[in-house]
């Protein structure tokens, strides 16, 4: 980028296409709008952890468990960056937590279900990583710099984590019967909410107006959704899995699957703390917080004595 370039205004700066940083002016509603989002999504991150990391200890091999930790690793480290992303907009990090805790910070709906069997570690990897990276993909592109860094770099490891996924899928639709119905067993449980990860249709969407114009979003919920929707379904078809949708069809005209309404009634359900897991997730999460609050207090106390040198 040309550092030597100065712009006079916010959306100046937007209209060339340069990226926002955190010393620059922006009105407090952008700001405001990105750390809902970039909170949401390190939440996310860190929350997704628990449905895989349930199954560490079960894990069917040594290599499937070595995959699976260092999988587990990596989201812990996608939740650094995106807090330290959202920290250079003037919140701390105690601060993003507690509005967590309180029910004031959404994530990720897809968290709020339960990891059954081994099967269900291929479908998150497969179709939950999948659906991420449609999704991050394009905020690569994003207009505020430190979240746009952030998603280089984790859509490259979001692109192995999606190719282990369909490993394990693929692994037990070659195996015996009852491997292959866990598997679609799996599929049909993980499928409608993957779809609803994209969040509502674009004519629900309250955020997506200003999200366009601030150059925070450049593709819309229901076109990700489609793009998702369209590269799975081939990779259903090789796999030998279903998609348990009966009115998935191909539509020639636009070059993309029809497909059967979302579940919308059950989607609110889940975002607003009624899901399955929504109390498990959140419980332990502050358990665990609360329990590593020495190792945060002995590090706040190491940086203090450090900077006295
Ligand atoms: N879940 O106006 P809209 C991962 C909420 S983790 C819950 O369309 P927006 C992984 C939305 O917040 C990757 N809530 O909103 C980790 C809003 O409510 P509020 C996670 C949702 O922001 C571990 C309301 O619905 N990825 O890959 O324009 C292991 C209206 O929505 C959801 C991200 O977080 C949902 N799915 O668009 C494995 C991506 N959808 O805030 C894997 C970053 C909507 O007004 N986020 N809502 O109370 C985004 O791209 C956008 O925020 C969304 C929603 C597309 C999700």
């Amino acid at each position: 980028m040309n550092t030597t370039l100065a712009f006079n205004s916010f959306q100046e700066k937007l209209d060339k296409d340069f990226n926002i940083e955190p010393k620059d002016v922006m009105p407090d509603d952008y700001r405001k709008h990105l750390i809902r989002q970039i909170s949401q999504h390190a939440h996310s991150e860190v929350i997704g952890m628990q449905p895989e990391g349930n199954w560490i200890s079960r894990a069917p091999s040594l290599r499937a468990k070595q995959i699976l930790l260092a999988k587990i690793q990596d989201e812990g480290g996608h939740g650094l960056y995106l807090y330290s992303a959202c920290e250079t907009l003037g919140i701390s990090r105690d601060e993003l937590i507690e509005q967590l805790h309180e029910g004031k910070a959404k994530y990720s709906n897809i968290f709020n279900y339960p990891s059954l069997s081994w099967a269900d570690i291929g479908a998150i990897g497969w179709l939950v990583d999948g659906a991420a990276i449609v999704n991050q993909v394009s905020l690569q592109r994003t207009s505020f710099g430190p979240y746009a860094r952030a998603m280089v770099r984790i859509c490259k490891e979001e692109s192995f984590h999606q190719r282990q996924g369909y490993e394990i899928m693929a692994t037990m639709m070659s195996g015996t019967k009852v491997q292959r119905e866990m598997a679609q067993d799996a599929m049909n449980r993980w499928w409608w909410p993957s779809l609803m990860m994209f969040g509502p249709h674009d004519s629900d969407s309250p955020h997506s107006g200003k999200a366009f114009e601030w150059k925070i979003k450049l593709k819309s919920n229901d076109e990700l959704r489609q793009k998702f929707i369209d590269k799975t379904v081939q990779q259903a078809e090789v796999i030998g899995l279903t998609i348990p949708d009966d009115q998935l069809k191909w539509n020639e005209d636009k070059q993309g699957y029809d497909h059967g309404e979302i579940n919308w009634d059950e989607f609110k359900r889940v975002i607003n703390g009624n899901g399955p897991c929504n109390k498990q997730r959140l419980d332990h999460h502050k358990k665990y917080h609360a329990d590593g609050a020495w190792v945060r207090e002995a590090a706040a106390a190491y940086a203090e004595t450090n900077s006295k040198f």
